[in-house]
């Protein structure tokens, strides 16, 4: 009988003993999977279902999936790392490792991406896209690399147009003298100083109080941020005159992409470019949305049929540029008829 306890008290030791040393086995294994994964850093200053942060979601996923999970992107939203000119900064010197922007707050840093945000530039959103995915759509993210930036992939940001806290806006004239705020980028004041306008730059987080508390009486932008912002319920008239189509692009550290193995950086900007399709779709699903949430809140939208006052305004705004940004522009344009 005392052989038989021994045995069976013999037999559960040893159970435990395995039982211990497997699980110690998978707790390693399991720590040198995580001290092998590489977390990397995304800034979006939208919420997390914007398109755009949706979008850089997606490229996440992608780049876990294809490298087994050794590289995993956190996508921090809603500004969480800072408004975009700071995120710009960080990414320069590699604090942070990825951010989703418009080029509207980069055009300071290179100046070539100023032609892309010129008025009334592009016909519409085809022409803007057979200019994204041409040679120069190509030329100007490498063009990026001298700033010690590497620019991934553009997105579509729809078409800006003017809103408002004060009264309808039919024509350039009505504009004149009011404070509206613009992205940070020098070209945006110069372009809306023409107009007689107060041009103020001030990064997006303080739109909403500005307009609120009158710092402001307007601000440019799309659908989707109008609507997601809440902009809408405070500056209530919206001109459909859509004056810039601006494009958004997702750009990485040169420092931490240089540490990168070339095939892990390979599948980075595959993982972007890929990204690209379910941005446009998503985005053009959002607009049609946000249109129609802020029709239904009852703000005064008036459509512009007729462009060419404000396209007029702004045509010697041209002849300000820069050689080579004015032929770059002309190239944009020629473009669309080919
Ligand atoms: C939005 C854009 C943001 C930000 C914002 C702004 O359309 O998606 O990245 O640039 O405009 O006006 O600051």
């Amino acid at each position: 009988m005392f052989q038989k306890v021994k045995l069976f008290f013999l037999l559960i030791l040893t159970f435990c003993c395995f039982f211990f040393l497997t699980s110690c086995k998978d707790n390693a294994k399991k720590e040198n999977s995580k001290k092998n994964t590489l977390i990397l850093r995304l800034a979006e200053t939208h919420p997390k279902d914007y398109p755009t942060t949706r979008a850089s979601q997606y490229f996440a996923d992608l780049v876990e999936e294809r490298t087994n999970g050794r590289i995993k992107i956190q996508v921090f939203h809603s500004s969480q790392l800072g408004e975009e000119k700071e995120a710009i900064e960080q990414v320069q010197f590699g604090g942070i490792d990825f951010t989703r922007v418009s080029i509207a707050p980069l055009t300071d840093i290179v100046p070539l991406l100023n032609a892309l945000q010129f008025p009334f530039l592009f016909q519409n959103s085809d022409h803007l896209w057979k200019v994204l995915t041409s040679d120069i759509g190509d030329m100007l993210l490498g063009s990026l690399e001298n700033e010690d930036l590497i620019g991934l992939c553009w997105y579509d940001s729809g078409a800006r147009c003017f809103y408002n806290t004060k009264k309808v806006i039919k024509t350039p004239k009505d504009l004149a003298g009011m404070k509206i705020r613009v992205q940070q980028s020098e070209m945006m004041v110069e372009m809306l100083n023409l107009l007689d306008v107060i041009a103020t730059p001030m990064s997006y987080g303080d739109v909403y109080t500005g307009l609120k508390i009158g710092t402001i009486e307007g601000a440019e932008n799309n659908w989707p941020s109008y609507e997601s912002t809440k902009h809408y319920e405070v500056a209530k008239y919206f001109t459909v005159d859509e004056h810039t189509r601006i494009p958004e692009i997702t750009i990485a550290s040169k420092l931490v992409m240089d540490k990168l193995s070339a095939e892990d950086q390979q599948i980075i900007r595959q993982a972007a470019k890929d990204s690209m399709s379910y941005q446009i779709i998503e985005w053009k699903k959002e607009e049609k949305r946000a249109e129609q949430r802020v029709r239904a809140a009852g703000c005064a939208i008036t459509p512009i049929t007729d462009k060419s006052a404000f396209q007029e305004a702004m045509k010697p705004f041209f002849e300000t540029q820069p050689k080579e940004i004015q032929d770059l522009i002309k190239r944009i344009q020629e473009l669309y008829y080919e």
